[in-house]
């Protein structure tokens, strides 16, 4: 099993500030623990962050021809980014969409995923361990 593990705009930030609401581990370290749990389950992870939509369009549109799966905090964009909802949809990848934070309790804006519908489904609200949460989604039983 490949894994993309997509992280979308600012997530480069993790563990720099709002540590109440994102944590304080770095991307670094969720890639690792992540990467770590993959790699006793017999599946390799593959990382790539970009602040722009563009390159996760980009992404989405390579991972179709060698990931398994895909775990994939949008950031912002889950609320905004009908091509990357197309993305999913057109390359037809297994996606799992996951937030740090539970977007459900926070402002109102952040409320509505336009990726969830393409999505094999949605996390939300448990910290990095989600990323964890989402690659056991992905992987067989
Ligand atoms: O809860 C999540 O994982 C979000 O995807 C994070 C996005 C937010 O726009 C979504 O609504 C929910 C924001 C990521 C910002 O990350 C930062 C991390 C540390 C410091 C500043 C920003």
């Amino acid at each position: 099993m490949q894994i993309l593990l997509l992280n979308g705009p600012n997530l480069n930030l993790l563990g720099t500030r709002e540590p109440d609401i994102y944590g304080a581990l770095t991307l670094d370290d969720v890639v690792q623990r992540v990467t770590d749990a993959a790699m006793v389950r017999g599946a390799t992870v593959r990382a790539v962050q970009s602040n722009s939509e563009g390159a996760l369009v980009d992404a989405l549109h390579d991972a179709r021809t060698w990931a398994d799966g895909v775990i994939f905090n949008p950031g912002a964009y889950t609320h905004t980014s009908i091509a990357l909802r197309d993305a999913i949809a057109g390359t037809g990848l297994r996606v799992v969409e996951i937030h740090l934070s539970n977007i459900h309790a926070r402002e109102e804006f952040r409320h509505t995923s336009l990726l969830a519908p393409v999505c094999v489904g949605q996390i939300s609200g448990f910290g990095w361990r989600g990323y964890l949460l989402a690659l056991e989604a992905l992987l067989p039983e």
